[in-house]
């Protein structure tokens, strides 16, 4: 087949860049790539799976999620100016948790009609003129480009693609106009080849052995990873260190994904836990943790040394990052965690009394009563209950989208998540990920189970009316669990913080973080395709979960409402 415009070459090249998802909120700068959708599918010429979207950030969210479960980059294509504001939030998220996603926006077109094919026929194509629309996105964006000219196409694609797939990953923005889009392709000269993505930076090998020493030496030693576990190499990793060196695992400050079963002895998921072990260290190893201890909660030793290996560690996207680093190594977490492992077991192979160290520690490690596992309970629900509940109802291998803002904390240490790749939240707080989240989890893992526990006024950003019926239109049905503590208390939290005697806490409540007036969130599912459901007693909890998994292991999303009395 001849291809005939630009948005066919343009659909074309994604495809052929692997691909797979082309999520669309359509506008009239569009059209021409609606049209390409369809002309290519009846040519029978491959290209992505398009997926219609009723907002932006929710297909960001997927997309986001999709790059988290794959390492894959799916495309996003917005409508000008205003559909790049409404990714709004999803935009940090993508930032601050390293995602590979391509946003290709409409621009509007330059030439007026009579003139080109495409130009301005339209009055909004005056409005949407605006002095900067990369601007909207420049803070949060890796890489940008408009393609102004058909000649481009190629690389740009081909470029958007690497550039957001390359460590760390991040936003790829595209800039499109609809006369462009209407361009005759230029192919003769079109390439697809050429544009590899840098494999995972292995460490440098001198530094591998002054970490590894270091370990071999220290007397309590910690692991701070945030994100080590985002690979299944990386959370083997993650375990055949902790097996090896029997020292404690924690960084759930950022909530990542499992960087360790819950149920290993070296789990250290509780926050005062954490900075007790992180206080009391002589070695400390960060690996891609960007919020490794809250300052205010410990005290680091005087002889403490702190090495931290990062793709990139010296944080530029963080102006006033400033933990006390000795030594900063440029690396792919999980597979330097590999080289320090087999560098460690080298060495106690070596040496005895280290490698009795070593067991020694392991040894201690398991010794250590595990935390007691919650239960369900009965009367009123608490966080934990609904841990509890969810342990006897969810399997191992279901993947979670963890969005619980204040009762995050109770997953972390409450829900069991024992295999890699099972608990996938933004890792970043820009609300309204979870719901948009386990569409592009369960796109990604058409096989598995997805929940999201999310928060109330997290499910409300997440936009659900548009999220559940794209579950519906797009057959990936996912249980959400809503911890409905009746608003914002995370918002609520910091003014009794500041204010210990305000007249906040007089009251007892705090401005504007009350919903007085909340949805009906079963009838809200119902009226978007879903199941819903409301608990108000934690007996009826594994019951409730187990109709609502049921209907979505059937193909329906789920919601379950849980009320939760907190202050
Ligand atoms: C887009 C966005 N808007 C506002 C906030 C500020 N914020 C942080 S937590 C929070 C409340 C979240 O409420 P909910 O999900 O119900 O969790 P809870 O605080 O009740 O545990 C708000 C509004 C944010 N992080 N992101
Ligand atoms: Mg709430």
């Amino acid at each position: 087949m001849k291809l005939k415009t630009t948005a066919e070459h343009l659909v074309y090249l994604l495809g052929a860049h692997g691909v797979e998802y082309l999520f669309l909120n359509p506008g009239t700068d569009t059209a021409p790539v609606q049209e390409a959708v369809y002309s290519l599918a009846e040519a029978g010429l491959p290209g992505p799976a398009l997926l219609p979207s009723t907002f932006e950030s929710v297909s960001l969210a997927a997309a986001h999620a999709y790059w988290k479960m794959t390492g894959r980059p799916q495309a996003v294509f917005v409508h000008v100016d205003a559909g790049t504001q409404n990714l709004g939030a999803q935009l940090h998220n993508v930032l601050r948790d390293r995602a590979g996603v391509v946003v290709i926006a409409g621009k509007t077109p330059y030439g007026e009609v009579p003139g080109p094919t495409g130009g301005r026929d339209n009055p909004i194509q005056w409005q949407q003129d605006v002095p900067d629309q990369p601007g909207i996105v420049r803070g949060y964006a890796k890489w940008m480009q408009e393609v102004t000219r058909p000649d481009m196409l190629d690389r740009a694609i081909g470029r958007a693609v690497q550039v957001t797939a390359s460590a760390p990953a991040g936003l790829a923005y595209l800039t499109v106009s609809r006369d462009v889009l209407m361009d005759p392709p230029r192919l003769d000269h079109s390439r697809v080849r050429g544009f590899a993505v840098p494999t995972p930076a292995a460490p440098d090998q001198d530094a591998v052995a002054r970490i590894a020493a270091a370990l071999a030496q220290a007397a309590a030693p910690v692991l701070v990873t945030s994100r080590a576990g985002r690979t299944a190499a990386g959370f083997a990793a993650v375990e055949a260190l902790a097996d090896l060196a029997g020292l404690p695992v924690t960084g759930r400050l950022e909530c990542g994904p499992v960087n360790i079963s819950s149920r290993h002895p070296s789990n250290l998921p509780g926050r005062a836990d954490a900075a007790a072990a992180i206080s009391a260290a002589d070695v400390i190893l960060l690996v891609e943790s960007d919020v490794p201890w809250l300052p205010g909660t410990v005290t680091l030793r005087d002889d403490v040394r702190v090495f931290h290996v990062d793709p990139d560690p010296a944080k530029t996207s963080m102006p006033l990052w400033a933990y006390p680093v000795d030594e900063a190594v440029q690396a792919d977490g999980p597979v330097a965690l590999a080289a320090i492992t087999a560098e460690l077991r080298r060495i106690a192979d070596g040496q005895p009394d280290i490698a009795k160290r070593l067991t020694d520690r392991v040894a201690r490690s398991r010794a250590r009563p595990p935390a007691p596992r919650p239960e369900p309970g009965s009367g009123p629900i608490t966080p934990l209950a609904v841990m509890g509940a969810l342990n006897e109802v969810i399997d191992p291998e279901d993947i979670v989208v963890e969005e619980a803002v204040t009762n995050a904390a109770a997953v972390y240490e409450g829900l069991e998540r024992t295999r890699p790749g099972t608990l996938a939240g933004a890792a970043a707080p820009g609300l309204g990920f979870a719901l948009g989240g386990s569409l592009g989890v369960k796109l990604a893992r058409p096989d598995r189970r997805v929940i999201a526990v999310t928060g109330d006024g997290s499910f409300l950003f997440g936009v659900p009316t548009s999220a559940l019926t794209m579950a519906a239109e797009w057959g990936t049905p996912f249980l959400t669990v809503i911890l409905n503590n009746g608003g914002y208390r995370a918002s609520r939290l910091p003014v009794y913080g500041l204010f210990p005697d305000g007249a906040s806490a007089r009251r007892g409540t705090a401005a504007g973080t009350r919903f007085t007036r909340a949805p009906d969130y079963p009838a809200l599912a119902a009226a978007c395709h879903a199941y819903g459901e409301r608990v108000e007693k934690a007996d009826d909890l594994v019951p409730a979960l187990r109709r609502a998994a049921a209907r979505v292991d059937a193909g329906q999303a789920a919601v379950v409402d849980c009320v939760i009395e907190q202050d």
